[in-house]
């Protein structure tokens, strides 16, 4: 894994902080975390994590290394953690003598503090890897409660704790690629577009990198095709419901949007479902998503959260993780992209869009032009 894009900024939640922070240092408030619950609770579960800790280095404890993966929702339809179950499981596997247990906490994310707090406090686990833009706080207070946890997260940023290591996506390439796509098939003559320039986006709900970055880089690259074309951004307000996700889809589609960039877990199907009544395009956004609904899904970005996934874990069994830093990926180190290749993809759209999906991705791994991820934080 290239570390060319490796931030040398310090992250803000970091800046002027020393390790170890105190639970007492004023600056954790800068973390926005509850003072009295987190003391509490961090007394209580040190006191726990030392005993089972002490356990877990008793003679009849088994040898191995050992990999908690807490997924913040549910694997099941959601892309990212599906790959990051994989690519954990695949390290794992070629590695050898390593443990992976999942743990998924479900979609109350009031509870997510809490699960990766007894994860931790349990001892059972040399590192936690979790995945998206939240769990980077979650693991902050988590890590200065228990001592000696260590995080690998993907799809999030926090650089300079030395027991986390995090991986982010340029997830502007990746939105103004959909966006760019998106743009050409609504000015396009394929059978479903529509005159109105309008495209849309479902988002499972709001969030810094959603609304600053996703939305902004999709409608750039909606514009820079036809700069008349505007966004219809709606939010489902979960990562899981495709019946009100399909009402939603069905309303877009009503107002004027021929293609729907769907980034809403176990929502997705509800876009596919609508688009395919209403005579209207899906896009999906971070695996593959052809065979979601032939036809109907017409272009699908990439990132490839799985060979993070697995290149990190290979790294953390061999000892050799960065830790304290943070690494951003894009299209120039094959971690994000668009897959022009799928066989439905090369049926359902016109030689000339595919041609130019392929010059924009050409021109972003060349460096002809950049798109710089904001550093969350910064
Ligand atoms: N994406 C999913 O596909 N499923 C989820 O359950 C999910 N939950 C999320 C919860 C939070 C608090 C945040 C900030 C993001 C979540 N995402 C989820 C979005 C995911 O991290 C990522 O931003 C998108 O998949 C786009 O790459």
């Amino acid at each position: 894994m290239s570390d060319r894009h490796r931030s040398d900024r310090r992250c803000l939640y970091l800046r002027g902080l020393k390790w170890p922070l105190q639970l007492s240092d004023p600056d954790i408030s800068r973390y926005n975390v509850p003072m009295k619950r987190l003391t509490i609770v961090a007394v209580l579960l040190l006191v726990s994590a030392l005993v089972l800790s002490a356990a877990g280095r008793s003679e009849s404890a088994p040898e191995g290394f050992r990999i908690g993966v807490f997924v913040p929702g549910v694997v099941d339809g959601s892309p990212t953690y599906e790959m990051m179950v994989n690519g954990v499981n695949r390290a794992a596997r070629e590695e050898g003598g390593t443990e992976v247990s999942v743990v998924e906490g479900g979609f109350n994310q009031a509870t997510w503090e809490e699960g990766v707090m007894s994860m931790a406090a349990s001892g059972r686990y040399d590192v936690i890897v979790t995945s998206n833009p939240s769990m980077p706080e979650i693991a902050l207070t988590v890590a200065e409660a228990v001592p000696e946890v260590r995080f690998l997260i993907l799809d999030g940023y926090l650089e300079g704790h030395p027991r986390i290591h995090t991986i982010l996506f340029n997830q502007r390439e990746q939105a103004y690629l959909a966006g760019y796509f998106a743009g050409l098939v609504t000015t396009s003559s394929m059978p479903d577009s529509r005159p109105d320039r309008r495209v849309g986006l479902l988002a499972g709900q709001e969030y810094p990198i959603m609304n600053e970055v996703i939305l902004v880089g999709y409608r750039e690259g909606a514009q820079a095709v036809d700069s008349s074309i505007t966004v219809d951004f709606r939010v489902l307000g979960n990562w899981f419901d495709a019946g009100r996700a399909q009402e939603i889809a069905t309303d877009m589609i009503g107002r004027g949007s021929d293609v729907i960039l769907t980034i809403a877990g176990g929502g997705n199907q509800g876009v596919v479902s609508a688009a395919r009544e209403r005579n209207a395009y899906a896009l999906w956004y971070d695996d593959t998503g052809y065979d979601e609904g032939p036809g109907v899904v017409a272009g699908s970005t990439l990132v490839r959260q799985d060979t993070a996934a697995y290149e990190s874990t290979r790294a953390a069994i061999r000892g050799e993780t960065p830790w304290g830093t943070a690494v951003i990926l894009g299209v120039a180190d094959d971690a994000v992209g668009f897959d022009t290749e799928h066989p439905e993809f090369q049926n359902l759209v016109p030689d000339e869009l595919v041609t130019e999906i392929e010059a924009l991705l050409h021109r972003l791994s060349t460096g002809q032009l950049v798109l710089e991820m904001p550093v969350p934080g910064q």
